[in-house]
């Protein structure tokens, strides 16, 4: 299990303890838990094999916690959380997910009004019943009805890194197999959209049965739904199903191009084929004889299926039916750009405000990552939560980074900051402070439910002041936790061209915000991007993937991404002229 999983778990269990009116020293026990597993940047496995270090030397990790790790560690599941999933029946805990809705809440919810499912509460709200509890209002009604749509999705759907640590379990486990020839995720996981339904697992095997036997003993399986000769499905504890098909290796190529999609790609292909008097499915690509007969051209690689159809070999991440056969037929398809053409991050926090890695483990991490050059970019003042840099401190950091960058010879260190844009409009710190800075980023904090004039103002404000560079996470948006403010982006759009901004693409794989759409829109407009981590440890700094996913499914290439530029062009966009 990997640490993001296991902080999870005990995220899971102080949820869990707090809807059940634990104590709260406890349920705040497992939270700083979670927190600082999440935070860590070794693998926890580490340190329950090393000999020198143990698990209990974590900061925040007591005993009884580093059994549970290894217990995970070991076995993939906690006994602890069985037991108390055992107790809380999996609808009611789809209630403690509504943004809005603490544990403390759901529970008052469920012990005083029964509501024991999201549709429960729908039903307790549009009949006016929230209200009259104690703590809640009208107000709080229309909060959770808002809540509840996206709840009701999350139900649904996980986050693609999600979906990803239960992909790298699956995987590991059935290569087992020894009769595997080949083995591919296919569906929106493989397309990298940013959240997946279910997963759809393609194997190529003789030994169907080995296969299926294997997946059907993966840990947390709850239910083999069905399993027939070349198909299997099977649903996890978590509620998410995965999709096994076994196919031989002459249809795999076909089989894995049909199980990507998207749906509206394969309507495309499948018309293009017919054109052609041919036939596609996921047994490969025939020729329709006029008495009927089928003749089998292709079907062993995706790479053969297009050709087939003279078309390119399109990337998973553009298979979406909006531009990709309009580019294939200019002969244009996008290089899309890579992890490897990132060399700068240009939004990073430290412990100066509410990161958990100091300036010198910032850099440091930075180099390891192999970054040419960095912003550090902590919160201004209004985000006081985060005890945010007033102009005093900021400038104090700044003088720590002038000395540093004496030592730090190999990296380029921005003194930033990420400046908020206050409710009633306006930057957060003066304009001749902002003006020192060599990067300042422009965010919106608080406010968000503001309505779209104003927000869209506050936003515009922001980037037409001439010392701001980059809006960051332009939405807002927490993928499965709440939805994107109320924002006009063509009008953002349209400022950023008139007074030549950046806009970040933020790579937290809970906001990958900017939207694909909204990347692909910024591209036809020649705005450039710059996807950043936003890290606020020096582990954050992984999620850099995500962002380029994200990037790919607009359609973005290395040009359309300003921190693929080597330093000596990337500094050209700089206010000041830095060496
Ligand atoms: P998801 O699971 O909702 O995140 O989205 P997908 O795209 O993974 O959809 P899924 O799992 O239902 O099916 C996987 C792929 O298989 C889908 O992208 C295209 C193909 N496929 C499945 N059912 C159909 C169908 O009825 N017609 C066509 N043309 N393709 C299908
Ligand atoms: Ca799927
Ligand atoms: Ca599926
Ligand atoms: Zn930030």
């Amino acid at each position: 299990m990997t640490n993001r999983e296991i902080a999870a778990v005990f995220e899971q269990i102080a949820d869990l303890l707090e809807f059940q009116g634990a104590n709260p020293f406890r349920v705040r026990s497992y939270r700083n838990g979670a927190r600082k597993i999440a935070d860590l940047s070794e693998p926890l496995s580490a340190f329950a094999t090393g000999d020198t270090r143990a698990l209990t030397d974590i900061d925040g990790v007591g005993k009884a916690q580093a059994e549970k790790i290894e217990e995970l560690l070991a076995t993939g599941r906690l006994e602890m959380l069985d037991d108390l999933l055992a107790e809380v029946p999996s609808s009611v805990l789809a209630i403690l997910r509504v943004p809005g809705l603490g544990p403390k809440k759901a529970a008052m919810l469920h012990n005083e009004l029964g509501i024991n499912s999201l549709k429960d509460l729908r039903a307790a709200c549009q009949n006016r019943q929230v209200r009259d509890l104690k703590g809640f209002g009208a107000k709080t009604e229309v909060t959770i009805l808002r809540g509840l749509a996206i709840a009701e999705q999350a139900e649904r759907r996980s986050r693609w890194v999600e979906a990803e640590a239960v992909v790298q379990r699956l995987l590991q486990h059935m290569s087992s197999v020894a009769d595997i020839q080949q083995m591919e995720m296919a569906g929106s996981y493989r397309r990298g959209c940013e959240t997946v339904g279910d997963l759809d697992l393609l194997v190529e095997a003789n030994d169907v049965d080995a296969v299926m036997d294997r997946l059907g003993c993966l840990d947390g399986v709850a239910e083999v739904i069905a399993r027939g000769d070349t198909k299997m499905s099977v649903r996890l504890d978590s509620g998410m199903q995965i999709d096994l098909r076994v196919v031989p290796g002459k249809s795999f190529g076909a089989a894995l191009q049909y199980f990507t999609g998207s749906k509206g790609h394969n309507v495309v292909v499948r018309g293009l084929a017919k054109q052609r008097g041919l036939k596609v499915n996921e047994w490969g690509v025939f020729r329709v004889g006029e008495d009927g007969s089928e003749e089998y051209l292709a079907g062993r690689t995706e790479e053969e299926v297009y050709a087939s159809l003279s078309l390119p070999w399109f990337s998973p991440k553009l298979r979406e039916a909006r531009e990709e056969f309009a580019w294939a037929a200019e002969g244009a398809l996008p290089e899309l750009v890579q992890l490897d053409d990132i060399r700068g991050d240009l939004h990073m926090h430290t412990t100066a405000t509410d990161g958990k890695a100091t300036l010198e483990e910032m850099i440091e991490a930075s180099i390891a990552a192999g970054r040419e050059y960095i912003a550090i970019t902590d919160h201004s003042k209004r985000v006081s939560m985060a005890n945010g840099l007033d102009t005093e401190r900021l400038r104090l950091q700044w003088a720590e980074i002038d000395r540093l960058r004496g030592q730090y010879e190999n990296i380029k260190v921005l003194k930033g900051i990420e400046c908020d844009i206050l409710e009633r409009g306006g930057m957060d710190l003066p304009d001749d402070v902002l003006a020192e800075a060599d990067w300042v980023i422009a965010s919106v904090h608080y406010g968000q439910n503001q309505p779209l004039e104003q927000i869209t103002e506050r936003i515009l404000g922001a980037l037409e002041n001439p010392n701001v560079d980059i809006l960051a996470h332009p939405t807002g948006r927490l993928i499965n936790r709440r939805e994107p403010y109320a924002v006009d982006m063509e009008q953002v759009f349209a400022a950023a061209v008139e007074h030549g901004k950046l806009l970040e693409l933020n790579a937290n794989p809970a906001r990958l915000d900017l939207h694909d759409i909204h990347c692909a829109a910024a591209k036809r407009l020649g705005i450039p991007i710059v996807i950043s981590t936003d890290a606020h440890s020096t582990g954050g700094m992984e999620v850099m993937r995500h962002g380029v996913q994200q990037a790919q499914r607009g359609g973005l290439t290395a040009t359309d991404v300003a921190n693929t530029q080597p330093w000596e062009s990337f500094r050209k966009l700089l206010r000041h002229a830095l060496e």
